[in-house]
């Protein structure tokens, strides 16, 4: 019997020159270099900058998981995986100045591009320097977002010339007013042009007041941010684009959501009875253009999930709520590493593995499909 192949799509990279730019940042997010020459930490969250934590005891550890490409292929050796879609972790480029953004996403997509095409050539059989067995990489762009909208057409269409870019990493706060804004239409209709894959994943959360105050996130560190307010953000999101229209003027756009699109899959039907129940919209009598096409034709044709999302529930409210050919395995490396065997296979990958292949006993076929085919279909994977 031979193994399925395995792509890992939710992967993520702080390429050492986006380290170096976070080093010599103050404000979040920013690098702090312990006293003790301990791991450097990583002041990431609005919510990990309090005054009243010692400075080396904020943010959490980043080792060199986050930024040395071989310690990614380790583990993906290690975890079975053959290939890997890389993609800069949050918070991208949201928070450099204007005038900097679009040289940082050049710099950034090049480094992207070129770390690929090293190491697929590695990965090349007929390349004597056969250094790395089977795994290849390809990569989600990064976009200038503090920028005005041109440039990020721009780099948009730069990036579909990339040889191993196969769509863009994008938060949720767009050019600043959300997703919902009709200014981002210029770049929904580049991604629509291109059919690069929009790989929509959170960052910001909830404002600390919707878990009860500073006090008491800080008291629970990073549960409440990751584990609601993440997904929230997501469905937040996604909700206010359905709303707004934006796939009704893009029908062809290609979304692939994080964490198994938030909470999306789940509040699908309650979302749409409100929106079946709302008098404000043209169609229930009042004078607001509603959504035109429903969230579960969206769901069918514009969205894609990852299956991120730890456990069978999650996962079977995903296959529901789309189908198993639009679900794309995924790991979150180098976050959610193990806390205690660091040599093992970490919990967090093998949590998502045993709930794909749990789900789909009696369809093998649709568990490889997640677990690799469906990537190698809709992202184009095979190195040319
Ligand atoms: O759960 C996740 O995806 C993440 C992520 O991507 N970045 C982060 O800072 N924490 C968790």
């Amino acid at each position: 019997m031979t193994r399925p192949v395995v792509v890992d799509i939710h992967t993520h990279v702080y390429p050492p020159t986006y380290m170096a730019m976070l080093r010599s940042r103050k404000t979040v997010p920013y690098i702090h270099d312990p006293s003790d020459n301990g791991t450097p930490r990583l002041i990431i969250l609005s919510s990990d900058d309090d005054p009243a934590i010692p400075i080396d005891q904020r943010g959490r550890p980043v080792d060199s998981s986050y930024s040395d490409i071989s310690v990614k292929l380790d583990f993906m050796r290690k975890h079975g995986i053959d290939c890997s879609v890389i993609s800069l972790a949050n918070p991208w480029l949201d928070f450099v100045l204007p005038s900097e953004a679009s040289d940082w996403a050049k710099l950034i997509n090049d480094d992207l591009n070129s770390t690929c095409a090293q190491v697929n050539k590695m990965a090349d059989p007929e390349n004597n320097l056969l250094l790395v067995e089977k795994a290849s990489l390809f990569a989600f762009g990064a976009l200038p977002l503090s920028a005005p909208a041109p440039d990020v057409v721009q780099e948009i269409f730069r990036i579909r010339g990339l040889s191993h870019l196969r769509g863009v990493i994008m938060g949720t706060s767009g050019l600043g007013s959300g997703l919902d804004d009709p200014n981002l239409d210029p770049i929904w209709a580049a991604l629509e042009a291109t059919q690069l894959l929009l790989f929509l994943h959170p960052h910001y959360g909830l404002p600390d007041e919707a878990f009860g105050g500073p006090e008491t996130t800080a008291r629970y560190g990073h549960v409440l941010p990751l584990a609601l307010g993440f997904p929230l953000e997501t469905t937040i999101a996604v909700t206010r684009m359905l709303l707004s229209g934006v796939f009704d003027r893009f029908p062809r756009m290609r979304v692939l959501l994080a964490h198994s699109g938030g909470t999306i899959p789940f509040l699908a039907g309650r979302i749409e009875s409100c929106i079946m129940h709302e008098r404000k919209f043209e169609e229930n009598g009042g004078d607001t253009p509603g959504p035109k096409r429903s969230i579960w034709e969206v769901l069918q044709t514009n969205i894609y999930l990852d299956a991120v999302v730890y456990g069978q529930a999650g996962l079977k409210a995903a296959i529901e709520s789309g189908s198993t050919d639009r679900l794309l395995f995924g790991t979150d490396h180098p976050f959610f590493p193990p806390l205690n065997d660091h040599d093992g296979q970490w919990m967090s990958v093998t949590t998502n593995f045993n709930a794909i292949y749990a789900s789909l006993k009696d369809a093998p076929a649709s568990a490889e499909a997640i677990v690799g085919d469906n990537a190698v279909r809709i992202l184009n994977l095979e190195e040319k």
